[in-house]
């Protein structure tokens, strides 16, 4: 199987130059820069490898970059919950659909740090901080900046996500010590309008270049489950892959279906089709940190441990994702003894 060039991955019609990087074409689009290493029929192949051949050769690829037996575990925690004006279709804190989610105001910086103690307690290495925002006011941003600074000086690695970023927000946030900038693309382009209709695909990449250009590490994933299909789900990590930069972290989140939600009553996807997109996107992103994220609670111990074979080495750790549930600590240690795993 080929990894080669050819079109741009991103779909705007502004290329203006290719460059070579490495023997690879490169396109500097907008301001988006992408090299096709990967093309969506390569990684649809890898898909459709017999499920052994593709876990070995995931697998092969985890042991080349990787500590096959150590697990990097963040803690999530919702700073500020609910009430958001978008329209994400698998969101429970969007303000337009009708939830359990109770809308609370940006949490207090004695609270948050007070949970991000516990979560080192508990043996977290990064804390990340999420907000029902759109993209931060600069008055939002300023109290989430101290917040940042706390964890940091914590001894913590701090991640956030925000939403949107605009000029000059994402230097704050350098300025504040986050080490990660957590935007997903969510999807592939192609189905992106079927889920999100209130922000553009390219708003998203805008983003990520924002947060790439000051040096903060990138973490981008996206949800599998909602819904799209199997090239799509090929397409989403060839977007990823085809980054000029792969992102450092890629959290893969299975669908959490919440009651009041468009996506809610999506047929569910087949787990092994889940393990599988884990395998492709530890083939497609040798050095990135694929993080096994949302939807675990309903996965078991069997597929969860299928998941770490196919390459996923990062997991949320702690009994609350955002908004809905996640195994708690203790199980997690102890499915980590049983396969044993170390968290780093
Ligand atoms: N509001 C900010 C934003 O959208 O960028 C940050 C928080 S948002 C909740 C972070 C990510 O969580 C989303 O991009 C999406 O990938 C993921 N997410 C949200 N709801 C989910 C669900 N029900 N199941 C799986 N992942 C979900
Ligand atoms: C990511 O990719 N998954 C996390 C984190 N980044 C922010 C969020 C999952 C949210 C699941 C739904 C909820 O708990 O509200
Ligand atoms: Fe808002 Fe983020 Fe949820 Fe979308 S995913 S509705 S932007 S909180």
């Amino acid at each position: 199987m080929e990894q080669q060039t050819s079109s741009s991955a991103c779909n705007s019609e502004l290329h203006t130059s290719v460059i070579n990087i490495d023997g690879l074409k490169a396109s500097a689009s907008c301001d988006h820069r992408t090299v096709e290493r990967w093309k969506v029929d390569d990684i649809m192949a890898l898909f459709e490898l017999p499920f052994n051949d593709l876990l070995h050769r995931a697998q092969l690829v985890h042991r080349e970059h990787f500590d096959p037996n150590a697990v990097q575990v963040s803690t999530l925690l919702s700073i500020k919950t609910g009430g958001c004006s978008e329209d994400c279709g698998y969101c429970p804190q969007a303000a337009r659909y009708h939830t359990e989610v109770e809308n609370e105001p940006l949490m207090k910086l004695d609270d948050v740090v007070a949970a991000a103690r516990a979560a080192k307690e508990s043996g977290a290495s990064r804390f990340c901080m999420g907000a029902a925002w759109r993209g931060p006011k600069q008055r939002d941003l300023e109290p989430v900046l101290k917040m940042i600074s706390e964890v940091k000086a914590m001894g913590l690695q701090t991640c956030a996500t925000l939403g949107m970023l605009k000029d000059g927000q994402a230097e704050q946030l350098k300025d504040a010590g986050l080490d990660y900038y957590n935007h997903n693309l969510d999807t592939a382009p192609e189905y992106y309008g079927d889920v999100i209709s209130t922000r553009t695909y390219q708003d998203r990449l805008d983003t990520l270049d924002r947060v790439r250009s000051v040096d903060i590490n990138v973490c981008s994933g996206g949800i599998i489950g909602m819904g799209e299909n199997r090239a799509q789900r090929a397409g989403l990590l060839a977007q990823l892959a085809n980054m000029e930069q792969p992102p450092e972290s890629v959290p893969i989140n299975l669908l959490t279906q919440v009651e009041g939600t468009p996506l809610h009553g999506t047929d569910p996807l087949d787990p092994l089709e889940f393990v599988r997109t884990i395998a492709a996107a530890r083939i497609t992103m040798p050095d990135s940190f694929v993080r096994l994220s949302a939807g675990r609670q309903s996965m078991g111990e069997a597929v969860q441990a299928l998941c770490f074979l196919a390459g996923a080495n990062s997991i949320f750790y702690g009994e609350k994702l955002l908004t809905t549930g996640n195994p708690e600590a203790e199980d997690d240690n102890k499915l980590f003894a049983k396969l044993g795993l170390k968290k780093i």
